[in-house]
């Protein structure tokens, strides 16, 4: 609902038909399922997929097909009208509920509020060619329709806008995602309830492309020189991505003085580069390729295979990112999925969705990690780990960022299995909840300096800026919080890199269409240089017994510190991941703070929050007025905190095995000798296990236990009074495997089936996933 209204019978100039990129008749119709009964045309928070997303011929539609949602949406209708003379045009729109037209990004017809399919009228002059054309609408309940109509110079009467003086962009990705989408409130604003628009404050902007270089950058890397590798998408289903190395981009520089260099062409899709022992290479959706220059001239004469791996053709099988340490190359291959989202099957080709590792000498390939769908992001994290971004989709209720280790298993299953799909699922250590923090998240790193060093950042590439993740070791296992970083960039942002002088670079991608930050370039190469300010903003949040300590960057304002507590808005969800793309949030409970705790440096508020649960996450919100001791106002009020486990207290919930069922007391029985099974996890206390500090593993009050205290294969492993022996010890192992000392043997499935029902039994220690758990 942007524009000002133009009076009637004003002249409306148009856009020049060169400008605008190639088209075709007809416009695009967006609906979003807001899931609320509005009364009025409301703004949609940015960073939204559609629900909806398709060409339409002309715009005259009422029925729930046409639109794709019977009541509760929100319309949206983009394109050109294509005007064949100048003259006075008489524009008619009728409307259930309520919509508004705007041409060339000025109100022509307010028809908001709620009202059957009412025409309404406006008379303007147009010239001839193109005019920006958009209409916004809502339906809350009963009938629908939208019809654009005009009465051209010179005609007898209204007909709908024909098919031939309707344009809107041709041969563009239309993403969709389903689930609820939101509008915005009255109080949100930027950073307090809304995206970023700016850049933050600690950081200056500097443009780094020369006139005319349009990078649909895909992928970075650094030269010893300081020169700054990078390459190019190329499109879909193409082979036109490139190398180029650009100079001068480091330090005081900008746009006219860095140099631009093209060392490679006729890539397939590159979506990693990496500079290791003088030579770059690539990973291509195919092959990993190393490019060598024989003429001394910096220009790839040979592409030399370094490894394949399985590729079946489709278009979403990318091979994203490229590490490399001690010898192996590290990167992603991301699942084939069908235009519109749904995880193709069967699978084209086997063992997509991993992590896999390449052995630089031999190109022998092997497999690290499992259950990814669209990992476009890979990067070093804490304690030299692998971090890892993926994107909403099937068995992904929100997009997230994993920690990677051998043979994990992050839940996205695929026919034909791939290598870990039997393993128990591993939590993320950051749910990134979609559209409110994240959409299509990309490249994670780990800052070494400045305000936020130790924490990681990472890119997203349709909500668009950079977000901060701030991380904490809880049970043996990471988990955090993530906050909003910054905005303001010229495209969305598919790779982030800190370069040698320290500045984040970003690298801009989009299509055209919805794939890529609305509003944005679908290209683009900035960076954010440190100005060594440190502005007002939460710096870290962690989980503490019973609540969360939120510390900021500076000293709270007597005002703020008034009545702390209350400033606190808590909310705590958990996902729950199914074969549908995208998930709503289970659960969701709004908690309060019980008291708001303020440090004696005024930097750190501890918060008693009752009612937190585990495996959940956990939204807190301060909204401003909100100040730091100089009358800093807060430059981003949330913070989304994924409390997979409680810190200091004993950590209870589901132990889950082989193929993620969970262990689980045959019909919640109590009784001495009950029957110890696998069950698909239901949310039970029979399924609820508490890790004791003294080895014991309990549910239902009583203890996991080896009956008679015996050793032999396929002893029974059954529910008894706790008693402290050695028959109710457990260990959990680094391979993920349950060892009872006193037998020396592991927690086994029976048979390794994964039925309902299936016992388990004492068994020698074998490394099999009939042997692996995750504890809670
Ligand atoms: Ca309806
Ligand atoms: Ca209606
Ligand atoms: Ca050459």
């Amino acid at each position: 609902m942007k524009g000002s209204a133009v009076p009637a019978g004003s002249t409306l100039e148009g856009r020049a038909a060169a400008a605008l990129p190639p088209q075709t008749p007809g416009v695009t119709l967006r609906v979003f399922d807001v899931q609320i009964p509005l009364n009025n045309l409301c703004v949609l928070k940015p960073g939204q997929t559609p629900n909806i997303d398709k060409l339409m011929p002309v715009v005259d539609w009422s029925t729930s097909t046409d639109f794709g949602l019977e009541t509760h949406f929100v319309t949206h209708v983009v394109g050109n009208l294509v005007v064949p003379q100048a003259g006075s045009y008489t524009l008619r729109l009728a409307s259930d509920d309520g919509s508004r037209l705007l041409i060339d990004d000025r109100v022509v017809i307010d028809h908001d509020g709620l009202h059957g399919p009412d025409p309404k009228d406006a008379t303007v002059n147009l010239t001839a060619g193109a005019h920006a054309l958009r209409i916004e609408h809502f339906e809350r309940d009963g009938g629908q329709q939208i019809t654009l109509s005009w009465k051209p110079p010179g005609a007898a009467g209204f007909a709908v806008v024909p098919n031939s003086a309707l344009s809107t962009d041709a041969d563009v990705v239309r993403v969709t995602a389903p689930g609820r989408k939101e509008c915005e409130g009255i109080a949100d604003t930027p950073g307090d309830g809304l995206p970023l628009t700016g850049v933050h404050p600690n950081y200056t902007l500097t443009d780094l492309r020369p006139k005319g270089f349009e990078p649909q950058v895909s992928a970075m890397d650094w030269l010893p020189d300081g020169r700054l590798a990078v390459t190019t998408w190329g499109g879909s289903n193409n082979t036109t991505g490139e190398v180029y190395l650009l100079g001068n981009v480091t330090g005081n520089t900008g746009p006219d003085k860095v140099t631009v260099k093209r060392v490679a062409s006729g890539l397939k899709e590159p979506m990693g580069i990496t500079y290791v022992g003088g030579k770059l290479y690539v990973s291509q959706k195919h092959e990993l390729t190393e490019l060598n220059d024989t003429d001394g001239d910096e220009v790839t004469d040979q592409y030399r295979r370094v490894a394949t791996w399985p590729f079946g053709g489709n278009f979403h099988e990318f091979a994203f990112g490229l590490l490399h340490k001690d010898g192996f190359f590290y990167l992603n291959l991301s699942v084939s999925i069908n235009y519109g989202g749904a995880t193709t099957n069967p699978q084209p080709a086997p063992n997509r969705g991993t992590t896999i590792k390449v052995n630089r000498q031999t190109g022998e390939v092997s497999y690290v990690a499992g259950g990814l769908r669209t990992p476009n992001g890979i990067g070093w994290g804490p304690e030299g780990g692998i971090f890892v971004t993926d994107n909403q989709g099937g068995w992904l209720p929100s997009s997230k960022l994993v920690h990677i280790k051998q043979d994990r298993f992050f839940h996205h299953y695929t026919n034909p299995a791939g290598p870990f799909d039997s393993r128990p699922v591993t939590r993320p250590v950051l749910w990134l909840p979609q559209n409110e923090i994240a959409n299509s998240p990309s490249t994670p790193l780990q800052l070494t300096d400045g305000p936020f060093a130790g924490q990681m950042l990472f890119g997203d590439v349709t909500y668009g800026g950079v977000q901060r993740g701030f991380l904490e070791k809880v049970g043996g296992e990471y988990q955090g919080a993530v906050f909003r970083l910054t905005q303001g960039l010229e495209a969305g942002v598919t790779r982030i890199s800190v370069g040698p002088d320290g500045a984040l670079y970003a690298g801009g991608l989009g299509a055209g269409g919805n794939w890529g930050q609305e509003g944005k370039l679908a290209f683009g190469l900035q960076k954010l240089t440190p100005n060594g300010a440190d502005a007002f903003d939460i710096r870290a949040m962690r989980a503490v017994p019973g609540g969360f300590a939120l510390e900021y960057t500076q000293p709270l304002s007597a005002q703020t510190a008034t009545d702390l507590a209350k400033r606190y808005r808590i909310k705590q969800w958990r996902y729950a991941p199914t074969a549908d793309y995208g998930g709503p949030k289970i659960g969701e409970e709004t908690l309060t703070a019980g008291s708001a705790t303020l440090s004696a440096d005024r930097r750190t508020v501890t918060l008693a929050i009752p009612g937190l649960k585990a495996d959940r996450v956990v939204h807190v919100r301060s909204p401003r007025p909100f100040s730091s001791s100089t009358g800093e106002s807060l430059w981003s009020t949330e913070a989304w905190y994924t409390l997979n486990r409680l810190p200091g207290g004993v950590p209870t919930g589901e132990v889950r095995g082989l193929g993620n069922k969970c262990l689980d007391v045959d019909d919640s029985q109590t009784a001495d000798g009950t029957k110890i099974q696998v069950w698909g996890c239901n949310s039970t206390a029979a399924q609820q296990w508490t890790v004791a500090g003294d080895g014991a593993l309990k549910v239902l009050g009583k203890c996991l236990d080896v009956a008679g205290g015996g050793s032999a294969d396929g002893t029974k492993v059954q529910l008894w009074t706790c008693n402290g022996s050695g028959a109710q010890t457990w260990q959990a192992q680094a391979d993920g495997s349950l060892r009872n000392p006193q037998s020396a043997k592991c927690l086994d499935v029976a048979g390794g089936t994964t039925a309902d029902g299936t016992k388990v039994q004492l068994w020698t220690c074998n490394g099999t996933s009939a042997q692996k758990w995750a504890l809670p």
